[in-house]
């Protein structure tokens, strides 16, 4: 993984060394040490090891957003280690087995067995929802914790496992809140709806439909596509002929953007809506000036207001300095669920997942995405929402929505 990374790291410094102002496309390198940063002490020769499994798709249609959350993790791993921090009265030296399940849920579950026999201490993944609750079986099993930084599933921590949490508000909220948002605040009034049929997909558009139509919008259409399809042509001039003026699409950034594109080359008037998987940097580059000006609404699982705005900020600054590109949308909360496995071992003086389990259900954890807590599920308490648009080509907040839809 180390040397695979390292020809397209030097890729993604050299468009930076050569100013240009655009933002690299995607993260797509190993974190380089920046040039100021001193080497980090070596741990002592009896430091004990944690190892901490992340999975992601860095690979495939995806990879942009599986690698801004792997880089999330890394520099987890670096800043603990260089702060040379003591599990019961030894030194911790955290390491990190960073593996790619491509987003399918068959390499996911292989992945995951591949982490469980390497004995992982504990499991930060994966991205996608489709992943993660069939993964999530086998840590289970196993007895290893598993924060999620991005799955938004509800089912992921409704399964009675002990071993799931979740850094980010859940899809209940996430299509809650938009479908009440389109109706109440865009004044939608024939709302159509997409999904792309992957766990995530189907389970945002299912609750933005219920939500929408709870708030008294009219629901023109739902079509499906596949999260590998390229051409909407048919779905959207079939949903065209329904005269929506919102359209909601569950899915990935991936796809979504193609999408846009042929719902501007159809001359779809419509705001164009989606959950957090369309909500990504990226999208901008995808949709081209199909994004439109105010056009897209879409939303984050999380969000930070008034003094945890800075720590959120900072974060983004040095993670640009470090690798070389923008934060996509999850590497804060990647960064910080690694952070939560960490200090739930400093408290239990082990690295045992069954003897910091209980711990890790009862943190208080003041992390750069806000205050972590998680409830009897394993979900993040008072989770909040972001909602942005894109104005100039770029990702621009709306609001932050704390609370229940
Ligand atoms: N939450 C959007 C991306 C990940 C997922 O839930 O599939």
């Amino acid at each position: 993984m180390q040397l695979k990374w390292t020809a397209v790291a030097l890729a993604a410094l050299t468009l930076v060394a050569c100013g240009k102002k655009e933002e690299a496309a995607a993260p797509a390198a190993t974190p380089a040490p920046t040039a100021a940063a001193p080497a980090p002490a070596a741990p002592p020769a009896d430091a004990l090891v944690v190892k901490i499994g992340h999975v992601g798709p860095t690979s495939g249609a995806i990879a942009h957003l599986g690698k801004d959350n792997e880089f999330g993790a890394r520099m987890a791993i670096e800043d603990l280690n260089a702060k040379g921090l003591k599990i019961g009265d030894k030194v911790a030296k955290f390491e990190l087995l960073a593996e790619d399940d491509a987003a399918d849920p068959k390499q996911g579950t292989a992945v995951a067995q591949k982490l469980v026999d390497s004995k992982v201490n504990g499991i930060v993944g994966h991205l996608n929802s489709g992943t993660t609750i069939p993964a999530s079986k086998l840590y289970s099993d196993a007895g290893i914790p598993q924060v999620s930084p991005s799955a938004t599933n509800p089912k992921y921590t409704r399964q009675g496992f002990k071993t799931t949490f979740r850094v980010v508000a859940d899809d209940t909220q996430l299509g809650g809140t938009l479908g009440k948002y389109a109706v109440e605040t865009l004044k939608g009034k024939n709302i159509a709806v997409i999904d792309d049929r992957t766990a995530y997909g189907q389970g945002v558009a299912e609750e933005f439909e219920k939500a929408a139509k709870a708030a008294g919008g009219n629901i023109v259409g739902h079509e499906f596509t596949t999260d590998k399809s390229t051409d909407f042509n048919a779905i959207l001039t079939k949903l065209k002929g329904a005269k929506p003026d919102v359209l909601f699409f569950g899915g990935m950034d991936a796809v979504g953007g193609p999408m846009l594109k042929q719902v501007k080359q159809l001359g779809m008037n419509v705001k164009f809506m989606g959950g957090d998987g369309l909500c990504t940097g990226e999208l901008a580059k995808l949709a081209g000036d199909a994004i439109g000006e105010e056009m897209v609404v879409c939303a984050e699982a999380g969000g930070v207001e008034g003094d945890f705005k800075q720590p959120l900020e900072d974060f983004k600054t040095k993670f640009k300095a470090k690798n070389g590109v923008d934060v996509q949308i999850y590497a804060p909360y990647v960064y910080d669920a690694v952070n939560v496995l960490a200090e739930a071992m400093v408290k239990a003086g082990s690295s045992d997942p069954a003897k910091y389990l209980p711990e890790l259900g009862k943190i208080q954890y003041k992390g750069v995405t806000g205050p972590i807590a998680f409830d009897e599920k394993g979900d993040i308490k008072n989770g909040a929402l972001t909602l942005y648009t894109y104005k100039g080509g770029a990702r621009t907040q709306i609001a932050v929505v704390r609370g229940a839809s």
